[in-house]
């Protein structure tokens, strides 16, 4: 089907067909980048989840390997669910995961490289005394689940967080092991805050408070801060907090309470799940995965045989200007897919109008831009008490003093398909400003079993700063990053005109009262290769 296969992504991770979703283990060894991700082998939707497994050399181009674990043991006969990779002083590898056993009881387990010395890792050994852990008392059968990456303490052992909930209280419980075999677990939670429901894929990592790299999980000097993010069972969006771990106490307090765990910033504010990071020690960066998953009908992803997509991998780094946010931003390797360029200085885009940008078929770009807004009209401006948010708001199209203006992507020659990527300035009544960053899916297909949602937040932006913007486009995903990454929204979007040669850029500007001008760079982006592991015993 011609209509549907369009949709897949050209330099996104997704496995050659069926359904994949979370993010597990991934790791840098001997060479290779290691990406690991629950998988469906049997069918697109959600179901018989095991271990798919894939390689690269570049976080780009990517090579599918055998499934690494299979559900073939009664503590994960309902589902070999997510875990993460730990590495031990001597180089080794271990994974610990969870479980949904024959009684879809959800336990941890343990396992590790069949054979060190193979780069690819290709064969796994569950450890025979699964599980190591089962769900303690006043915790269900069923919310005990998503092992973090294990760090050392300073007594040496090796600690990590399990996500669970109590109540409606999420939570993060805590264990101590020395060897993966035997372990304690510690009083108390990690965090645990009010209303938030089930902890999903909980992470938990240093990030420095001054240098340009990221840190092994372990690193915990007074040059750090600790973020800890959650995935909201309840509400599918991903939370991050910054703040301190105060080790004896075996705690995690944000440096802001009322941007806690679960309740405050988000990875992104569009389609974006279970996400993990792990520490690259081949670039000394820090490495955040996360799963993009399809916002059309179950009938589309059954018909199209497949469904979801990795994010492109981010970096993160602590926002040192902001302080509280993080800066999330596609990885350097990226580059090496761009083809040729075009450069636009300085576009005036008139209060009400849209004007095309010229850069060939617009389905595979990569899009740098800035955006500059009079002067006087933000000084001419009058505020209001009325508050804005991306997602009650009537998108693009509702026009305000000084915005919404941007880009829209994937659109035709008549717009009659469009997905706007904006900024919307509001004033308030104390005069101050506030930057707000969008996605409008609303007229994104003509196609009517899709999602249609408005996304987005606020974007702090400071003294000084130009409105700034980077954009990737792949066919069906859209993620984009406002300044330098503080504020990211992921769309995923299924327009039936917008696609191949009649895929379009546009710049946009609909505020009222104040011009804009814009500067950009766009590349054209080439395809990754993501090849089939080959077929050796020639069946097909
Ligand atoms: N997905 C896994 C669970 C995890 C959930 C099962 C999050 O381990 O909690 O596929 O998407």
């Amino acid at each position: 089907n011609s209509m549907l296969s369009w949709q897949r992504t050209a330099f996104h991770f997704q496995p050659e067909r069926n359904w994949m979703n979370d993010p597990n283990g991934p790791l840098f060894y001997k060479g290779w980048y290691h990406f690991f991700y629950q998988y469906n082998p049997h069918a697109p939707v959600w179901g018989d989840i095991v271990w798919g497994h894939a390689v690269s050399k570049d976080l780009i181009h990517w090579l599918h390997l055998p499934l690494a674990m299979v559900a073939d043991h009664t503590y994960d006969k309902s589902g070999v669910w997510t875990g993460s990779a730990t590495f031990l002083p001597d180089g080794k590898i271990v994974m610990l995961y969870t479980g949904s056993n024959a009684q879809a009881v959800q336990v941890q387990n343990l396992a590790y490289p069949a054979d060190h010395s193979d780069p690819l890792l290709i064969n796994w050994i569950k450890y025979s005394g699964n599980p190591v852990l089962v769900p303690p008392p006043g915790i269900l059968s069923k919310d005990f689940r998503d092992p973090t990456t294990a760090w050392l303490t300073s007594e040496g052992k090796w600690r990590f967080a399990i996500g669970s909930k109590v109540n409606k209280t999420g939570v993060a419980l805590v264990y101590d092991t020395k060897d993966f075999i035997n372990y304690e677990k510690l009083d108390g939670f990690l965090r645990a805050v009010d209303g938030t429901g089930m902890w999903e894929c909980v992470d938990f990592f240093p990030v420095s408070k001054t240098g340009e790299n990221g840190l092994d999980t372990s690193v915990n000097t007074p040059d750090v801060k600790h973020v800890m993010k959650v995935s909201l069972d309840d509400d599918r969006h991903d939370y991050y907090t910054v703040g301190t771990y105060h080790e004896k106490n075996v705690t995690f307090v944000p440096d802001d309470l009322t941007i806690d765990v679960g309740i405050g910033l988000r990875y992104d504010y569009g389609v974006y799940y279970a996400a993990k990071t792990f520490y690259d020690q081949n670039k000394n960066r820090r490495v955040l995965w996360g799963w993009i998953g399809e916002s059309d009908s179950e009938a589309a992803d059954l018909q199209k045989g497949w469904a979801s997509v990795q994010s492109i991998p981010r970096t993160v780094l602590l926002d040192k200007k902001t302080g509280t946010h993080l800066l999330q931003w596609p990885v350097q390797e990226i580059d090496s897919l761009r083809l040729n360029s075009y450069e636009f200085n300085h576009v005036s885009i008139q209060a009400g109008s849209v004007v095309p940008l010229e850069v060939g078929p617009a389905t595979q770009l990569d899009i740098i831009a800035e955006f500059k807004i009079e002067k006087e009209a933000l000084e001419k401006a009058t505020g209001s008490n009325v508050t804005f948010s991306c997602s009650s708001s009537g998108g693009a199209k509702e026009r305000g003093a000084l915005g919404p203006f941007g880009l829209l992507v994937l659109a035709d020659d008549s717009l009659s398909e469009q997905t706007p990527v904006y900024f919307y300035i509001a004033k308030g009544s104390d005069g101050n400003l506030k930057t707000f960053f969008c996605n409008d899916q609303s007229r994104s297909s003509v196609a009517s079993d899709v999602n249609k949602q408005i996304y987005g937040s606020m974007v702090p932006v400071l003294k000084g700063e130009n409105l700034s913007l980077r954009v990737l486009v792949d066919h069906s995903i859209i993620e984009s990053f406002a300044h330098g990454g503080r504020t990211v929204i992921t769309s995923r979007v299924y327009p039936t005109r917008a696609i191949y040669g009649a895929a379009k850029l546009f710049l946009f500007n609909n505020a009222t009262e104040a011009g804009v001008s814009a500067s950009l760079k766009i590349w054209q982006m080439n395809s990754a290769f993501i090849r089939p592991y080959p077929n050796l015993d020639n069946k097909s």
